[in-house]
């Protein structure tokens, strides 16, 4: 299988530019995603907002380092006052975010949750080889499983819309109705020969099941996504996730599986029927490589608790793919071990690299939580907003911006003084400032 060389030179070669989600100045843990074990584990917490978005922010130059381009969505507004407003809770913004506290605390913590930063749950991104109009079609996500999540669609799509808006390359769907939830390339997977050959992409639902976690992406919702981005049918596999991943915490499929070009990097048990599933992606894509954890190996609350499939998986300019790991993976011996066998072995996994990004991962996100992978042409790149995209020089305004305004941490507590309601929007309005985007832009 030939490999991307990463050059943009030759006519319809492509890249992959990862968009990654800035952390939030409201940060915090509250606990609100029942079923992710890590943000039910560290409820109650102290966060630390500052330190969370230099940390991502560390990965995103890391990425930019390695030769990649990189992108970056902006946090939403926090604590939402219209979410609120809709609610019932009236007066100005302070009086809205001061009766909620009063009245239902818990509403003015969904509010609050800086959740948009996992932009792996923004939306599904079907680059232009994959579609019948030769365009990148982009649905945005309903997140609609959890209240503290659906809040965000409305804001992401009008982020697209704004990234993306050159309807000659790109077309933003609206999410899917609420009733089917949706959360995004969370659970979606593409392989390819390389990135501009025409590609399988991989849905991967949940079952609900009485009294266990809640399976957070419907079939059907899959499969409308698919539709609405004119897929060929002949190259979509809908593959059901493990019960026993969603019963171990995997609330997404990318908690236990990534693919990058012809390789899928996976737990044994993340696919409910495993070999089926394995027998159709090699019909469909001749060349695919399955590196695959035993569960003798690697069990799968070993994978949950370390995030080792939350990995970036990424073909640098030499050729070399390399496995972009977070930090507590290197702090599990066995995962380690098993990690460096990998490498050293015959396989298609050439590199090891860890990145930290601790604040994020105690919320149950990963590396490959914090990103939103948009692969295009050159032309098709050069349409995106460019306010949207990241260089050395924004990374320093972004990291003095985070370094004035982000709040240095978060009691839970906190969430009901003003002082922080104020805190976290003149922060974000001065980001915004600093990268050019007017109010009531975004
Ligand atoms: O939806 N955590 C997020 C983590 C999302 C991770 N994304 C991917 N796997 N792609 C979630 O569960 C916790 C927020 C809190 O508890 O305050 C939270 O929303």
């Amino acid at each position: 299988v030939g490999r991307w060389t990463g050059q943009m030179g030759a006519r319809g070669t492509m890249v992959e530019i990862n968009f990654d989600g800035l952390i939030g100045p409201s940060h915090n843990y509250a606990g609100l995603s029942f079923g992710n074990v890590a943000s039910a584990t560290n409820a109650g917490a102290v966060a630390a907002p500052r330190a969370a978005a230099l940390q991502g922010l560390a990965k995103m130059r890391r990425m930019m380092a390695l030769g990649l381009r990189q992108g970056l969505l902006l946090p939403h507004d926090r604590p939402h006052a219209p979410w609120l407003r809709a609610l019932g809770f009236d007066g100005d913004d302070e009086a809205v975010f001061a009766a909620a506290w009063r009245e239902e605390p818990a509403l003015l913590r969904n509010a609050f949750s800086a959740s948009a930063m996992w932009t792996a749950n923004a939306g599904t991104v079907s680059p232009g080889p994959d579609t019948a109009d030769g365009r990148c079609h982009l649905s945005v996500a309903n997140l609609s499983t959890m209240l503290h999540r659906g809040i965000e669609a409305q804001e992401t799509a009008r982020q697209l819309r704004l990234a993306f808006r050159n309807e000659r390359f790109f077309a933003v769907h609206d999410a899917v109705p609420a009733g089917l939830g949706d959360e995004g390339a969370a659970n979606f997977m593409r392989l390819c020969p390389r990135h501009d050959a025409a590609g399988v992409e991989v849905f991967v639902y949940g079952e609900r099941h009485e009294g266990g976690f809640p399976a957070r992406q419907s079939r059907a919702a899959s499969a409308a996504v698919a539709r609405r981005h004119g897929l060929d049918p002949t190259r979509v596999l809908l593959a059901r996730q493990s019960e026993a991943a969603i019963a171990a915490g995997a609330f997404h499929n990318d908690v236990v599986a990534v693919a990058n070009e012809h390789v899928l990097f996976a737990h044994e048990q993340a696919f409910e029927d495993r070999g089926a599933v394995l027998d159709a992606l090699h019909a469909a894509m001749p060349g695919l490589i399955v590196v695959e954890a035993p569960a003798n190996r690697i069990g799968l609350e070993q994978a949950v608790r370390t995030y080792l499939f939350n990995s970036q998986l990424i073909t640098l300019p030499s050729g070399e793919m390399t496995l972009v790991l977070p930090a507590e993976t290197r702090d599990a011996p066995e995962v380690w071990r098993w990690l460096e066998e990998v490498v050293a072995g015959p396989g298609p996994i050439d590199r090891l690299e860890v990145v930290e990004v601790r604040e994020s991962m105690r919320n149950g996100g990963g590396p490959a939580c914090l990103r939103l992978r948009v692969a295009v042409d050159e032309a098709a790149a050069a349409a995106i907003d460019p306010r949207f995209l990241l260089d050395e020089r924004v990374c320093d305004d972004v990291e003095a911006v985070v370094a004035r305004h982000w709040p240095e941490a978060i009691h839970p507590d906190d969430l009901g003084d003003p002082d922080l309601w104020r805190q976290c929007r003149v922060a974000r309005t001065a980001l915004l400032d600093r990268l050019g985007f007017s109010a009531g832009e975004v």
